[in-house]
Order: structure tokens, then C-alpha cells, then sequence
């Protein structure tokens, strides 16, 4: 960058004011550099600064600018940093007087100093950290932190960039005086569990040539909100479960699962109060589906079980369990008498009903289907007239004279295995019918009688006896 030379001498009031000089140079010139020819463009000649013993004064200046008599040339002295000297003011400039004697004459000298782009923006801090919740609306807005740059003019701050910009959109805000007051707006509604980080970069530009900037990053971290609610893993499980298995007996697992963090997904299961609540239970935090009480088949087969699966921060869904009951061989047959004869008479024809019984077991299948039998060795038979009644008969001719009481068993076993069986003893008197007629026990007898026996002498006993 070149600098210039604007001069003009004038004629002032004051007799020794003999007239002014000013210089336009940039800051930042090297030590020894030269300023301007000022014994030329005060149309003095060097002899003169010479006998004039030309000197230059001013309270402070003399540290930047020396004068060389002998050349008659202002020479910077020591380094110029405009910012130093002059902070944010456009306009800055070193004032001073050159003095000379013989006759005395003073002279008055501006030195400009113009600004080169020597500052970047900066920023005070190299990162910000925003915590922003999912739940933000567009339009939201975020004060960011402004930069600095000590330059002036175009060489001074001209403008910001936010990048990337997906979510976040910069909007610059000019408050009078060139304060510009800077803001990131949300512009895509953020989403947790899409994305939970994002790490921007701010650049500060300024409009010097060539162009100088800074950067800071923004970190934002999204927080939680409840905007998810737990999902079971099924809609419905279907499980199978023995009837008489153990309380504690793990049915199932239910699992759900939610997509927020911390206690917007933490989820508890429970199964709300019911006929199923008193014989399942859920653990709270595993799902673990148990039974907590007794089940049979004989009484329910099939149980619905909803379970609910909530968050901690109120939102809920429901899941249902169908346990299906097995069946166990665990009742045995029942046996009922409906009706018995306790006597019977010896004459009945075989075939003759004893007794009528009805059989229930109320298992299922196998282990429900149940069959009947009698002791060995008796002269009666069971039958199985219709489903689950069954009789007993006569089977072939009875005989008091034989056997005049039965104890008749009655044992009914199911199919299941292992098979259950139950018995029941029906005792029977055989009555008596005139079916014997006396009999002799001998053929013929033959007896003596000598003579002069005496009355009421036995000759022989005849013999005989019925059965009856
Ligand atoms: C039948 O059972 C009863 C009682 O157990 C017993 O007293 C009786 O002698 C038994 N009768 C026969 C014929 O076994
Ligand atoms: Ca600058
Ligand atoms: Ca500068």
C-alpha cells in the first residue's frame, strides 16, 4: 500500500507560524522508513534546518517520528500501530511542530496514519455451548457472541456466517450505530432421537483485502423430550401353561420399547387389576410374566392378560397375553351309584341289572376317557350302556346254596398316563329260592330187630337234609 504526500503551506495569523505540512502514511512502516522530505516541501532549504537547528516537538510524538537535518526527512522511529494509538476512531493522526532558530519560525506537521487490515475478527471465547430441548419451536432464537476486530473501516468486521445451516439459520440484527447484534433461529424442528449433537461453525469475516476472519464453534446438545411413547415388541403373545404348574412359573417375557432418554423411556410393565391379576404378575421392570396363583384346566382354559407399559413421564401401551391352559391327568374318575339291589334272588336270569353307576372325570381327552372293571372270578359283568353310565349284571346262574354274598369291586381307571383310577365295593345277599327237595342220605336201610325187644328200641336213624 503506497502512501501519500498532502502538503500545503499557508499563511496564518500568528507572524511565527510560517506554515503546516501533513503526510498521509499507513501504520506499521518499517524503523528508518521515510515520511516525506519535509525541508522540500516546506521550500527550506537544508542549511537551513541545519542553522536553524531544526528540531521537532510535540508532547509524545517523538518516539514515532524523528527528524534528519541533515537530510531534511521525517523517518519513522519506532514501529506505528494504529489500533495502539487510535483504538476504534477512523480518524488518526500525529501532531507536532518543527522548531528552528535564527530567526525563530515554527512549523505545524500532521502525520495521518491510516489503517491496514492487520486484526482478525476474533471472538473472546473458541466455543459455546447450547443445551436446546426437542421440543423447541422453529423461530426459537439464541444469542450468539459477537466478534471483535480492532481494524477500522472496511478492514473492521463486515460480516458472519453460521455453517452447517440445516437446523440453524443465522440472522444478523443491526442496532444503529453499526452494532450488529447476531442470533442463531431454529428453523427444522429438532429431533432427539434422529440426531442428538451438533457441532456448528460461527466465522466472523471482516472486509479487508485480503479478507481476515475468525471462528468459534457451537456445540448443541438436544435434550429429551417425552415425545415418544413405549411400543410393545408383539401386540400379542400367545403362551401355553400346565394347569397345577408351580406359582412362580415364568410364562413369558413381554418386552416394549420406548425411544426417549432417561425416565421418558424408562418403562415399568403392570397388569391392571382383573380376574388375570390375581393369578399373574408381572415384574415391573423385566416383564417377566409369572404365575402367582392356581390354574385348572377344569375351571378356565384360556386367560387374557393385558399389560400395560408406560413411561415414567405419563404415556403408555398396551400389550395382551393369551395363556393357554394345558390339561394334567389330576382328577380321577368319580364313581356315583345311582341305584343297587342289595339282595338278589338266586333264580334271576343272567343278564339281570345289580346296580346302575355313573362315571365322571372331568379331565380332558385320554386323560378324561375312563373304563370299568369288576373283580375276577364272579358270576356278574359290567357294562357300559351309554357315555359314562355303566351297569351291573348277572352274568350267569347264581346259587345261594353256593355262595350266598358277593363283595363286588368296581374299579374305573382314565387313560392319561399315568392312569388315575378309583373303586367303589358293592356287597350283595343272594336270597333264597325253594329250589331242593329233601333227599335221604342214604338209598335204603336195612335194620334188625331181635325179640322181645323193648319198646321205643331204635332200629335205625333215617337221614335227610335240604339244601334250602
Ligand atoms: C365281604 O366283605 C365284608 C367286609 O369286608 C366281609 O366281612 C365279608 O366276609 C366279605 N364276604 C365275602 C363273601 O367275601
Ligand atoms: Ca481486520
Ligand atoms: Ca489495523
Amino acid at each position: 500500500m503506497g502512501w501519500q504526500v498532502l502538503f500545503f503551506i499557508s499563511v496564518l495569523s500568528l507572524d511565527a507560524v510560517q506554515g503546516q505540512v501533513s503526510y498521509s502514511i499507513p501504520e506499521e512502516m518499517n524503523k528508518g522508513a521515510s515520511i516525506g522530505n519535509i525541508a522540500h516541501d516546506l521550500g527550506l532549504g537544508v542549511d537551513r534546518l541545519q542553522s536553524g537547528k531544526a528540531r521537532i516537538y510535540s508532547g509524545n510524538t517523538e518516539e514515532y517520528i524523528e527528524l534528519k537535518r541533515e537530510r531534511g526527512v521525517l523517518l519513522i522511529k519506532d514501529r506505528i500501530d494504529r489500533e495502539t494509538l487510535c483504538g476504534q476512531t477512523m480518524q488518526c493522526a500525529l501532531h507536532f511542530q518543527m522548531i528552528l532558530e535564527n530567526p525563530m519560525e515554527f512549523y505545524t506537521v500532521t502525520v495521518e496514519i491510516t489503517d491496514i487490515n492487520d486484526n482478525p475478527p476474533t471472538f473472546e471465547r473458541s466455543e459455546m455451548k447450547y443445551e436446546i430441548s426437542e421440543s423447541a419451536l422453529t423461530g426459537a432464537r439464541f444469542i450468539l457472541e459477537k466478534a471483535i476486530d480492532n481494524d477500522v473501516g472496511v478492514n473492521g468486521l463486515d460480516s458472519y456466517a453460521l455453517n452447517p445451516s440445516d437446523n440453524f439459520v443465522l440472522k444478523t440484527i443491526s442496532r444503529g450505530e453499526g452494532t450488529k447484534h447476531i442470533e442463531m433461529v431454529l428453523q427444522k424442528p429438532l429431533d432427539r432421537e434422529t440426531r442428538e449433537h451438533f457441532s456448528l461453525i460461527l466465522t466472523a469475516l471482516d472486509g479487508g483485502e485480503p479478507q481476515l476472519s475468525g471462528t468459534m464453534q457451537i456445540t448443541i446438545t438436544v435434550l429429551d423430550a417425552n415425545d415418544n411413547a413405549p411400543v410393545c415388541s408383539k401386540p400379542e403373545y400367545t403362551e401355553s401353561v400346565k394347569e397345577n404348574a408351580a406359582i412362580g412359573t415364568v410364562i413369558t417375557t413381554v418386552s416394549a420399547t420406548d425411544m426417549d432418554k432417561g425416565n421418558n423411556g424408562k418403562i415399568a410393565y403392570a397388569i391392571p387389576k382383573s380376574a388375570a391379576s390375581n393369578l399373574f404378575d408381572i415384574d415391573p421392570e423385566s416383564g417377566v410374566l409369572a404365575l402367582k396363583g392356581k390354574i385348572d384346566y377344569e375351571k378356565r382354559r384360556v386367560y387374557e392378560i393385558d399389560v400395560q407399559v408406560s413411561d415414567q413421564a405419563g404415556l403408555s401401551d398396551a400389550c395382551k397375553v393369551i395363556v393357554e391352559v394345558k390339561d394334567e391327568n389330576d382328577n380321577p374318575p368319580s364313581i356315583n351309584i345311582m341305584s343297587k339291589s342289595n339282595t338278589v334272588s338266586e333264580n334271576m336270569k343272567p343278564g339281570t341289572v345289580l346296580t346302575m353307576l355313573n362315571i365322571q372325570d372331568p379331565d380332558s381327552n385320554e386323560n378324561g376317557k375312563v373304563m370299568c372293571i369288576l373283580n375276577d372270578n364272579l358270576p356278574f359283568a359290567i357294562k357300559s350302556s351309554s357315555n359314562n353310565f355303566f351297569t351291573v349284571v348277572t352274568d350267569s346262574d347264581l346259587d345261594r346254596e353256593r355262595a350266598s354274598e358277593y363283595n363286588i369291586t368296581v374299579t374305573c381307571s382314565d387313560e392319561g398316563v399315568p392312569a388315575l383310577s378309583s373303586s367303589v365295593t358293592l356287597t350283595l345277599q343272594i336270597s333264597d329260592v325253594n329250589d331242593n327237595a329233601p333227599v335221604f342220605e342214604r338209598s335204603s336201610y336195612e335194620g334188625y330187630i331181635v325179640e322181645n325187644n323193648t319198646p321205643g328200641f331204635s332200629i335205625f336213624t333215617v337221614k335227610a337234609t335240604d339244601a334250602d
